[in-house]
């Protein structure tokens, strides 16, 4: 039986022709941002590619088939309906019923990497959280970039989560860490986590030749290039620090577990900064979808 995987007439002539495409995650949009901010934000996600020549592909299950580039009305129904939250897992299940969802980093990966495409840019990547030694909660999505040759550009992970115990799952689950001119992990809307890596790079460029490396030695596993705000624009550390306290509390309070976890903090955390880490939010994953695009520029290039 086919793939019922849907690639949009642009993504999929990009595809052939071999010109730059970057794949988008959509729970960022469901669940990531509140209405009716997610949409705007959507459609400026996309056309901050398509005025970089390079195709969006935004990805999404809709009536059980697997999306790669959506049309505005789709979008649409992505920012507007309720839809679960989908990891990897979930995908034959949403398939098998016909039905709708959006899709984590670890399930946008997944599909990205069936339809062919190489870059993905998102927001902040799922972890290891706070606690997870009693908890066992990591997101799918370490899992996942330890299968998929993708390569991820993500502003680090939030400080919602444990970073040392992100960092070191990651380097046993042998994804490659890159840091996007910096030396230092990035902690999402805080440009420095204080955890250093032992590898940086200069430019998309070379990013582009990990990547030919990596599949010249057929490694499976993802690239996540780690790309910091600058300092002047992060949000301010002591409205960070409270935040982030008060939101874990509030999760610890309610029992809070499994999928509903990080949806609820990073909410939480924009009415309790009065919406500044929302500003933030979007300036990093508009960052986020610059880089990646100059590295899908640099890739087709090859
Ligand atoms: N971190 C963010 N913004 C997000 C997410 C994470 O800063 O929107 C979303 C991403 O889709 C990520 C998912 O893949 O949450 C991870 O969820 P979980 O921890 O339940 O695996
Ligand atoms: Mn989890």
């Amino acid at each position: 039986m086919a793939l019922p995987l849907s690639i949009s007439p642009a993504v999929a002539s990009a595809l052939d022709e071999g010109r730059p495409v970057v794949a988008l995650e959509s729970t960022i949009i469901s669940h990531g941002l509140p209405r009716p901010d997610n949409l705007d934000a959507a459609r400026r996600f996309e056309s901050i590619l398509t005025e970089m020549g390079v195709v969006p592909a935004t990805i999404a299950v809709l009536d059980g088939q697997l999306k790669a580039g959506l049309t505005d009305d789709e979008l649409i129904r992505v920012a507007g309906e309720d839809m679960p939250k989908l990891s990897v897992r979930d995908l034959p299940i949403v398939l098998a019923r016909g039905s709708s969802g959006a899709t984590t980093v670890a399930a946008t990966s997944y599909i990205a990497n069936r339809a062919g495409i190489r870059v993905f840019a998102t927001g902040g990547l799922g972890g290891v959280h706070r606690g997870a030694s009693e908890t066992f909660d990591e997101s799918a999505d370490l899992k996942v970039l330890s299968e998929v040759p993708i390569t991820v550009v993500s502003a680090g992970v939030k400080s919602i989560l444990d970073i040392a115990a992100t960092l070191e799952r990651l380097e046993s689950l042998g994804v490659i860490v890159l840091g996007y001119g910096t030396d230092m992990f990035p902690s999402f809307w805080l440009t420095d986590s204080g955890h250093r890596l032992d590898w940086s790079v200069p430019d998309a460029a070379a990013v582009a030749d990990v990547m030919a490396s990596r599949d010249e030695l057929g490694q499976l596993a993802a690239i996540l290039v780690a790309n910091p705000l600058p300092v002047t624009e992060q949000l301010d550390p002591e409205v960070h620090d409270r935040a982030l306290a008060d939101a874990l509390r509030m999760a610890d309070e309610r029992g809070l577990t499994g999928k509903e976890v990080t949806p609820f903090l990073l909410l939480t955390i924009v009415g309790l900064t009065g919406g500044r880490s929302l500003a933030v939010n979007l300036r990093i994953a508009e960052n986020n979808i610059r880089v990646a695009g100059e590295i899908a520029l640099s890739w087709a290039a090859r």
